[in-house]
Formats: structure tokens, C-alpha cells, sequence
């Protein structure tokens, strides 16, 4: 996707100084338009639009979302609400509406700014379809279409340079080769455990995606495991048993990473045709070196994405 000039420099601007930017500004955001939102996950995803100082407009997306309870917070929530009001009541059941504090009913504010058409297309409600993609599929029509794209992994590259996140970084092992960084995810805020959200980035930048794994890189999927839940329970006391770590099939950026979430939180992307256990990943390459470059993979891609097109043009849908 071609980017415009003004938003080609933002992007420059905030590249060279990674998490110095100033503040976004919310206030003057122009509503374009609600992308999706989710009345179960208390999520909504915004097009908006903020007028730069000579009037040219620059999209943006702004996901909000209501963020889980913290069980030290709820007696404080009781005691402190700014209001009560009665809804029904009927026999011994009654609802309210509960007004708290501002203090305590935070919402979480994503910002992608500027947002480029991709990251309008990726929030942007559609209908969904699987695609089985062989070997030769992935060689024909999906690698020529990811080496087209440019989706940038800069802020991958930002944080295994540490210039960007650096002091959120929960464990690192530096080798070049084998070696990773462990993050929380920018959809956890990390204040309670239930929604538990990490990310691990390796350092090695050859490696685009499931696809490209082979028996070479058994050592560091083995210390992404092993490493990574030792990490999360040192720091954070959930125990490897508790953990969801698997990897996304399609994933959005092409630079390999792990996610490691909560059991019980059903996260985005967990779903069957998209999350990869990583220890399954870890057997199938003891099992074969090569599985990855075998076997067929499936997938979703949502009606308008590019990629779904590539595959109707070859027949393959
Ligand atoms: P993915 O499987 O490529 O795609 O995962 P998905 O976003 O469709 O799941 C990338 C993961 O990186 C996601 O879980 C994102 O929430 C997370 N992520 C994306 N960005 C741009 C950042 C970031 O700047 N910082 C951190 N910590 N996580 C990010």
C-alpha cells in the first residue's frame, strides 16, 4: 500500500525518536467512522482523522476499551461510587446503573497514528473465509504477496533496539541467533492477570513466519518455551500450566514472535484456524524438519484483504 507524503514523514519523525512523541490529540480527532465494535468484548474501533497545521487530514485508529475488574479495586468501587440509580426491580432481583469515580472506570486508548490503509482494513468488520494453502500456494501466491507489502515492522526493530519499550522488557537472552525479547503486548495493561498478554520478538530477522521454520530453529523455540515461562512465572506468578503460547498463522507482522497468553482469557486470534501451539510447532519439527514446508495450512482472511484476491485470481478459492 502506497503511503502519502505527510504521513510517510510522521512516520520518519517518529521512527527517529521513538517514544518521545507528544501526546495524541485526542480532543481534535474527527469521528470517520465506528470500524467495528464488540458489545461482549466492551471494544470499539474508531477511523478518525486529525487535522495537521496546514489542514491536511491524517487517519488514525483508536481502539477503546473497557478494562477488566481488579478484585483490590471492587470495595473501594462500592464504597466510592458517585451514584446509584434503580433500573428495575422485581421480587429479589434488581439492576442499577453504578456511576464510579473516574479513577475506576479507566478505559484503555490504543493509538495507531498515522494509521495506514491496512490498519483501517485490519479493524474493519467483514466478512471472513478460510483458505487452505499448500506448500506451492505459500511459494506462488502468498511470499511474492508479503514481499510486496509494506507493513512496517519498525516497532519490532524499535524494541529489540531498545529504543522503544525498553523498560517494559520482562526478559531478554541476547544471543543474536537464539535469542529473544519478552514484552507485554500492547493489549495488556497489564493490571490484572486475567487478561494476561505477552509477546516474544526474536532477535534473528530472517525468520518471516511459521513457514520459514525448520529443525535449524528448534534451539530457539525451545528457549522462547522454556525461558519465556520461567519469565512470566518469576515476574508475574502464573505458572506454565496457565499459559496459552502459540503462534499466529497468518500473523499481521513477518517477523517471527510468540504470544503468551492466560488460559482462561479467551484472546483474539486464539481460535483453531489462526493460533499454533508452540509445542506442537517444537514436535512437528522433531518429526519432520521440513513439516512446515509441506503440509497445508489454513487460515481466514477477511473479504476484502488483498491477499484473499491473490488466491480467487489463481482459483484457489
Ligand atoms: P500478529 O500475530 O502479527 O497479529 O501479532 P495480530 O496483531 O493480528 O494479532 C502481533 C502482536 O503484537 C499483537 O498481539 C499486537 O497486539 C502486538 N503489538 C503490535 N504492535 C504494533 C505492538 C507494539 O508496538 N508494542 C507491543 N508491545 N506489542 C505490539
Amino acid at each position: 500500500m502506497a503511503d502519502g507524503p505527510a504521513l510517510k514523514r510522521r512516520r520518519e519523525e517518529a521512527e527517529a525518536a521513538p517514544g518521545s512523541a507528544a501526546p495524541f490529540p485526542l480532543g481534535s480527532v474527527r469521528l470517520r467512522r465506528l470500524l467495528r465494535d464488540s458489545a461482549r468484548e466492551k471494544t470499539a474501533f474508531v477511523h478518525g482523522q486529525v487535522a495537521g497545521p496546514s489542514g491536511e487530514e491524517t487517519d488514525a485508529v483508536l481502539i477503546l476499551e473497557k478494562t477488566p475488574f481488579q478484585e483490590e479495586k471492587i470495595e473501594e468501587l462500592l464504597r466510592t461510587h458517585t451514584k446509584l440509580e434503580l433500573q428495575m426491580c422485581n421480587d429479589i432481583y434488581s439492576t442499577y446503573r453504578l456511576y464510579p469515580p473516574p479513577e475506576l472506570s479507566e478505559i484503555k486508548a490504543t493509538v495507531v497514528y498515522p494509521a495506514t490503509e491496512k490498519h483501517l482494513q485490519k479493524y474493519l468488520r467483514q466478512e471472513v473465509h478460510l483458505i487452505r494453502e499448500t506448500w506451492e500456494d505459500y511459494k506462488n501466491i502468498t511470499l511474492p504477496f508479503i514481499q510486496s507489502q509494506s507493513f512496517s515492522i519498525q516497532w519490532v526493530y524499535n524494541i529489540l533496539e531498545k529504543k522503544a519499550e525498553a523498560d517494559r522488557i520482562i526478559h531478554e537472552n541476547p544471543d543474536p541467533c537464539n535469542g529473544f525479547v519478552l514484552v507485554p503486548d500492547f493489549k495488556w495493561n497489564q493490571n490484572q492477570l486475567e487478561d494476561l498478554y505477552l509477546i516474544a520478538l526474536i532477535h534473528r530477522r530472517d525468520v518471516k513466519s511459521l513457514r520459514d521454520l525448520t529443525a535449524e530453529h528448534l534451539p530457539l523455540l525451545r528457549n522462547v518455551l522454556q525461558e519465556g515461562k520461567e519469565a512470566v512465572a518469576k515476574r508475574f506468578g502464573v505458572p506454565g500450566s496457565q499459559l496459552r503460547i502459540y503462534l499466529h498463522y497468518q500473523p499481521s507482522y513477518y517477523h517471527l514472535h510468540v504470544h503468551f497468553t492466560a488460559l482462561g482469557y479467551d484472546a483474539p486470534g486464539s481460535s483453531a484456524e489462526r493460533a499454533h501451539l508452540l509445542e506442537d510447532v517444537i514436535d512437528n519439527l522433531l518429526l519432520d524438519a521440513a513439516y512446515y514446508q509441506k503440509r497445508a495450512l489454513t487460515f481466514a482472511l477477511r473479504a476484502d484483504e488483498p491477499l484473499l484476491k491473490r488466491f480467487q485470481e489463481a482459483g484457489r478459492v
